[in-house]
């Protein structure tokens, strides 16, 4: 049976991916941070054989502890602040986890592979947001990083830690540079989210309006489920290496709302939608859109969920979950 360890087991991805495993047959430990966590519950009603270890990625002794019980064949580093707009206003802290918590990762890999003669595989959840102020439409492994927000340095920065450890230890590590991907398990604070929540809200009559920011820009989004798939096919590969994830086409803010209103019947969303500059960010990424052939020809991965499905499947959810909360039959 092989052994994987996953930070970030509580968000979107971790869930997904420990799904994943599991159905792959996998023992599969995940950290969890804080004396309290309260995404214990969920976890432990969705995913009852994941065994849960406690640590944080900004303690290294932790992690250590943690690869002592885990023992596994594959880590996965999927733990971060990952909310762009939250990292202006945590610069610091986004700093510590999402960048100096690869480089305790990747310590713990290597201190742990040193004591033990055991080999451990290395994912590293890189990001589209790395690209930020884009050099080349579309982007892929070469293109170069301008990343745009506190979040996006600190994502440059584990992604080079990363192959730093694969060329001077010859850890087999590999990054993921994922373009945005959703679910109906994404954090309500993300847009496509946001949205998909507020609409189901505004046709059962629970709320009157959505309050966004800039809905000029344009995101490649794909679908969470498809995405974890790339990262354990790269952690199946005899060589490591870099890998980008995407689905290749593109859409803005205003397109999501065409989608997700559309779902519930309103074709004109106007007056539905307000602006405010407290969504403004203080430096936008205008346009991603990834170009995956290399993962599609090495992988042998792709894209199943369109755009238009993912978002109706966003709203579905949504509306099932409100009319519970609201004891709608
Ligand atoms: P997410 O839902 O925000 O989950 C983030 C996870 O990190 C949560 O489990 C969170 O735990 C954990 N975490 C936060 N601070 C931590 C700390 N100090 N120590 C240990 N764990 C900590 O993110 P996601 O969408 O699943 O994304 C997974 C990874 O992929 C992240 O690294 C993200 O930056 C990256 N990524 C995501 C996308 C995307 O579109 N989703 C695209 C590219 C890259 P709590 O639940 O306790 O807060
Ligand atoms: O914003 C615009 C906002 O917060 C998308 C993370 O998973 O993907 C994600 O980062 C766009 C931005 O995701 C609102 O300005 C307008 O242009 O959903 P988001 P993100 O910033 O692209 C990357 C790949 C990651 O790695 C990150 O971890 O939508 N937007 N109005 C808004 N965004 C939000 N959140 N809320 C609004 O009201």
């Amino acid at each position: 049976m092989k052994r994987a360890f996953i930070t970030g087991i509580t968000g979107q991805d971790g869930l997904y991916l420990a799904e994943l495993l599991l159905s792959k047959g996998y023992k599969v430990f995940g950290l969890m941070r804080g004396q309290n966590n309260p995404k214990r519950e969920l976890l432990e009603r969705e995913l009852p054989d994941v065994e849960i270890l406690t640590g944080d990625l900004t303690d290294l002794s932790s992690l250590m502890r943690a690869m002592s019980v885990a023992k596994p064949d594959e880590f996965y580093n999927l733990g971060a602040i990952s909310f762009v707009a939250y990292s202006w206003e945590n610069a610091h802290l986004t700093s510590e986890v999402t960048g100096m918590g690869v480089l305790n990762a990747l310590e713990a890999v290597r201190l742990h592979m040193a004591a033990t003669g055991q080999q451990v595989r290395f994912y590293q959840a890189s990001s589209s947001e790395m690209f930020g102020k884009v050099q080349t439409v579309p982007q892929d492994e070469d293109t170069l990083l301008w990343p745009r927000s506190p979040y996006g340095v600190a994502k440059v920065y584990g992604h080079y830690m990363t192959i730093n450890y694969r060329e001077s230890y010859g850890m087999h590590a590999s990054s993921g540079v994922l373009f945005n991907h959703e679910s109906p398990r994404r954090g309500p604070e993300f847009v496509t989210r946001k949205v998909s929540r507020a609409v189901a809200r505004i046709s059962l009559g629970l709320q009157d309006k959505i309050t966004l920011g800039n809905l000029d820009a344009q995101r490649d989004w794909g679908f969470a489920g498809d995405y974890v798939e790339a990262m354990w096919l790269m952690l199946q590969q005899d060589e490591p290496d870099d890998y980008v994830i995407s689905t290749g086409e593109t859409q803005s803010i205003r397109v999501l709302l065409d989608h997700a209103f559309a779902a519930v019947g309103i074709h004109d969303w106007s007056s539905y939608v307000e602006l405010d500059e407290r969504f403004m960010r203080p430096a936008e990424v205008d346009l991603l859109v990834g170009n995956s052939a290399k993962a599609q020809a090495k992988l042998g991965w792709k894209p199943t969920v369109k755009f238009p499905e993912l978002i109706a499947m966003m709203v579905e959810a949504d509306l099932v979950e409100q009319k519970e909360l609201a004891g709608i039959k």
